[in-house]
């Protein structure tokens, strides 16, 4: 790819045992409680108080800790989710950019995401994560940084859909 624009990409596909309108008031619903223990179980602190979407948009920043040989031991994070498209009836998309600004280059790039929720059978929500790097200036470092984000992304989802499921099952 090129030295700017997007060029590095995950592209997984995840089924959830709960109805769209479930995973939906869970991540992104008044009720922020949940979605505040997740993101404070992925290595995070400093989580703020969520806001609720106002215009399809919402803005959330926590402190992330780090596990590099070097750099930063953690960098803050600034989250906004987009609600893209909504139908409960057939699917819901939502668009999210990180940045982090404390890491080497951390102006010149953020992560990308798009998670797209539609319905499985047997009253389930199949779920669909596409990730990359976008780049708005050169860098050095530009492998390192787009392993660790596309890396950390699918670990933040592998975890976000492993405590869906244990708040399902309570
Ligand atoms: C800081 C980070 C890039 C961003 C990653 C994000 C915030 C992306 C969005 C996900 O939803 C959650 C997430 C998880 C991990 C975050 C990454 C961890 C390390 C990576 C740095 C850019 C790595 C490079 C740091 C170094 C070595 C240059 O100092």
């Amino acid at each position: 790819g090129s030295a700017m624009g997007s060029d590095t990409v995950i592209d997984e596909k995840i089924n959830i045992p709960v109805p769209l309108g479930t995973v939906f008031s869970l991540l992104y619903g008044d009720d922020t409680s949940y979605i505040k223990k997740i993101i404070e179980n992925q290595n995070n602190f400093n989580v703020c108080d969520i806001p609720k979407f106002v215009n399809n948009a919402r803005e959330i920043t926590y402190t992330k800790k780090l596990n590099n040989s070097f750099g930063p031991k953690q960098t803050k994070c600034i989250v906004t989710e987009t609600i893209e498209h909504m139908d409960l009836n057939s699917f819901f998309m939502v668009k999210q950019i990180v940045r982090s600004p404390d890491v080497p280059y951390g102006s010149s790039f953020s992560v990308h995401t798009r998670f797209f929720y539609s319905w499985g059978d047997h009253n389930t929500t199949n779920m669909k994560v596409v990730t990359n790097v976008v780049w708005t200036g050169k860098s050095m470092l530009k492998g390192t940084i787009e392993k660790g984000s596309i890396d950390g992304q699918r670990s933040s989802t592998k975890q976000l859909v492993d405590d869906l499921k244990k708040i399902i099952s309570n």
